[in-house]
């Protein structure tokens, strides 16, 4: 195969990757209905609603970094495969949460009614919460051995919370409708999107044992990775296709958003996702774990159109 830079060669690194995520999702999703000895159990509209947003497809792109770290890192797959379901459990939580009407307000997620709007609202914070908390059993219960689960709960815990993916969000609904900086917008990208793709590296790496130094190169590769992909979501919002993305576009400017487009235009937005790309296939080459697929995801991110 030819240095992997395609769109042809993500997908066919990612394809076998992906199906092993969605069976372990789909098995994980699936809680108690009736009362164990306790008496607990899912109440079954709570668990249709989880199902209903965690299996709506999705490019499960943060699974698929934990996986190609892993592997990069000399481990396997199936070792990896609870960090990654527990990194989407949470990253679809955040796009539930942001769908509510107090934050994003959106009808159309995913190709399909947002969880609020296909069932109603307190469903949808409920399912988030769900799902956020899932993600903690799964790691902590799954991943072997116990110290390991223990580092990949706290790496995940630091990147999702307050000083990171959801300090990032409530930064970012801040900044609509004021005059920000470029510094603002990128401190709000470093946590709203990229500390979780950063986590992601990191607990693949954990996952396969990998050294200190390895691991902190592959948490930079992922940070990096997830500025260029915010960018080019950026990017997207105000020229991508509806239909395409499954999601509404347009909406940052009618919000009055703090995006790279309109703060730098177009052509200076698609420079500094390329500058963030290549620093992320930087620190890859650094780290000894250039796992084709990383390399492949570093050009996908800027060529994606969905
Ligand atoms: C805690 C109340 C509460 C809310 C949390 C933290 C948060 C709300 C939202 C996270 C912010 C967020 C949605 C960031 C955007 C990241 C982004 C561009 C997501 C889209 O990711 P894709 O394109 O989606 O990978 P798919 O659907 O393919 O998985």
């Amino acid at each position: 195969m030819n240095p992997p830079g395609t769109q042809a060669d993500f997908a066919a690194l990612a394809a076998p990757l992906r199906k092993l995520v969605e069976a372990e999702l789909r098995r994980l999703i699936r809680l108690p209905q009736e009362p164990d000895a306790r008496g607990w159990f899912c109440p079954r509209r709570l668990q249709q609603a989880m199902v209903y947003s965690l299996l709506a497809g999705g490019k499960r792109l943060r699974p698929l970094v934990v996986l190609f770290a892993a592997q990069g890192c000399g481990g396997s797959a199936e070792e990896a495969l609870p960090a990654a379901c527990a990194v989407e459990m949470i990253h679809t939580y955040s796009l539930i949460h942001d769908d509510l009407p107090a934050m994003d307000d959106d009808d159309l997620r995913r190709g399909r009614a947002t969880l609020h709007r296909a069932f109603d609202e307190a469903t949808a914070i409920l399912a988030g919460d769900a799902l956020l908390t899932l993600a903690f059993e799964v790691l902590t219960t799954t991943v072997r051995p116990a110290p390991v689960a223990a580092q990949c709960a706290a790496v995940l815990a630091r990147a999702a919370g307050a000083c990171g993916m959801v300090g990032g969000q409530a930064d970012d609904l801040a900044a609509e409708g004021q005059q920000g900086t470029l510094e603002q917008l990128q401190a709000i990208h470093r946590r709203k999107t990229a500390a979780l793709f950063s986590a992601s590296a990191q607990l693949g790496a954990l996952c396969a044992g990998a050294s200190p130094e390895q691991t902190k190169l592959l948490a930079r590769y992922g940070q990096c990775l997830g500025l260029a992909f915010q960018i080019r979501d950026d990017l997207l919002d105000r020229h991508g296709q509806e239909a395409q993305l499954g999601k509404r576009v347009g909406k940052d400017d009618r919000r009055g958003k703090l995006t790279y487009p309109a703060l730098l235009g177009k052509e200076a937005s698609w420079e500094k996702a390329k500058h963030w790309a290549d620093q992320a296939l930087e620190a890859l080459a650094r780290s000894g774990a250039e796992h084709p697929g990383l390399v492949a995801l570093a050009r996908f991110v800027l060529e994606r159109n969905q």
